[in-house]
């Protein structure tokens, strides 16, 4: 089966893909699976490396409260790379494969979080622009046509909207605080605010899967259209922080009822996205030695596996 219309197979897909959701057991084309193992093992991936950004802030949090919420933020992101793992394997992938494609450097990860985070404030932005960022792009993919996806990023979603909220009051705070405060949270602003415009991907006109992504239902919206939401969503909240984003193009247009705002870097992301960002070496070699010492806990799982199963084995023959 491919995505030819006029192959019956294939426009059964499609009347299934419109009545939805897709279910594991549904016939799909190889690519329509391959396109969902793509996105949603990198979508996995980036929950993961993603801790290793904040992580580095856990212990200097200025507070024993703003340690226990950041630590809390973290955790959260272990477990939506957990779900996420799950939705990919009832694809008939192995969560092992995926995370070897990972260090092997066959699969992705978001952009985002190869930029360094180098003050507290880097806290507020990440949570405020990046959760921000990511709720936008996050939102459609709850009604994406995939049933163990969209199911999965109904909970995300919900963490990820608490995220937005501890970035943005941790920002609120330092930009009511002294003149140092209020000139490292702008400086942190400066530094993500482009970079958050990247995890949207290439403009449309570059973006190598969004019209089959979203023949199949699984984007909604494409990369510049979910960029323009966000821009949107966002400027008041920076008006509100008394935060000012740095792009001399951006303004009001009453004729589109839109922010205009100026092109991303897409060198820079292309960079970013080969591997070759401030901070991809890093956490990569951080990434594989995390998993390199955890070798001990797989073993201890699968030995206490093969007792236990051989035991309950034994039990039903006997
Ligand atoms: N970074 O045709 P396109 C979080 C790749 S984590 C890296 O537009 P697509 C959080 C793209 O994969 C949330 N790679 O692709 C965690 C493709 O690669 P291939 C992260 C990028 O898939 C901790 C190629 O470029 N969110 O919330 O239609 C703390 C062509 O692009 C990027 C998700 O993963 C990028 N920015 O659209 C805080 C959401 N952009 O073909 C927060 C799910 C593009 O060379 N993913 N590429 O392998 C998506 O919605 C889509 O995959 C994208 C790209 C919008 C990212």
């Amino acid at each position: 089966m491919d995505g030819d219309p006029r192959d019956p197979e294939a426009a059964a897909f499609a009347e299934l893909v419109s009545a939805g959701p897709v279910e594991p057991r549904d016939a799909m084309p190889d690519a329509y699976r391959a396109l969902l193992v793509r996105q949603i093992a990198q979508h996995a991936h980036s929950e993961i490396i993603g801790m290793q950004p904040e992580g580095q802030w856990i212990s200097r949090a200025p507070s024993l409260r703003r340690k226990a919420i950041l630590m809390a933020k973290v955790q959260d992101e272990a477990g939506h790379g957990l779900y996420l793992y799950a939705a990919a394997e009832t694809l008939g992938v192995d969560r092992s494969e995926l995370v070897d494609a990972l260090h092997e450097g066959r699969q992705k990860y978001s952009s985002i979080f190869n930029y360094p985070t180098l003050t507290w404030a880097d806290m507020g932005a990440i949570g405020w622009l990046v959760d921000g960022a990511a709720i936008t792009n996050q939102v459609p993919l709850c009604r994406c046509s995939y049933g163990p996806y969209a199911r999965a990023m109904v909970r995300i979603c919900k963490e990820e909207s608490f995220h937005q909220r501890q970035g943005f009051e941790i920002l609120h705070t330092l930009m009511h605080g002294t003149p140092a405060q209020r000139a490292m949270a702008q400086d942190a602003v400066d530094r993500f605010w482009w970079p958050a415009l990247m995890m949207f991907g290439p403009p449309d006109a570059e973006s190598a899967h969004t019209a089959q992504s979203m023949a199949w239902g699984v984007k909604r919206f494409t990369n510049d259209e979910l960029r323009q939401r966000f821009v949107d969503m966002t400027v008041p909240q920076a008006d509100a922080l008394g935060l000012t984003l740095p792009d001399p193009e951006l303004r009001w247009n009453a004729e589109r009822g839109h922010y205009d705002h100026g092109p991303i870097d897409v060198d820079e992301l292309r960079e970013v996205v080969a591997g070759r960002g401030p901070c991809n070496a890093e956490r990569m070699a951080h990434k594989r030695g995390a998993h390199e010492a955890g070798a001990w806990v797989r073993e201890a799982a699968a030995a206490y596996d093969a007792k236990h199963g051989a035991a309950r084995a034994e039990a039903v023959v006997g």
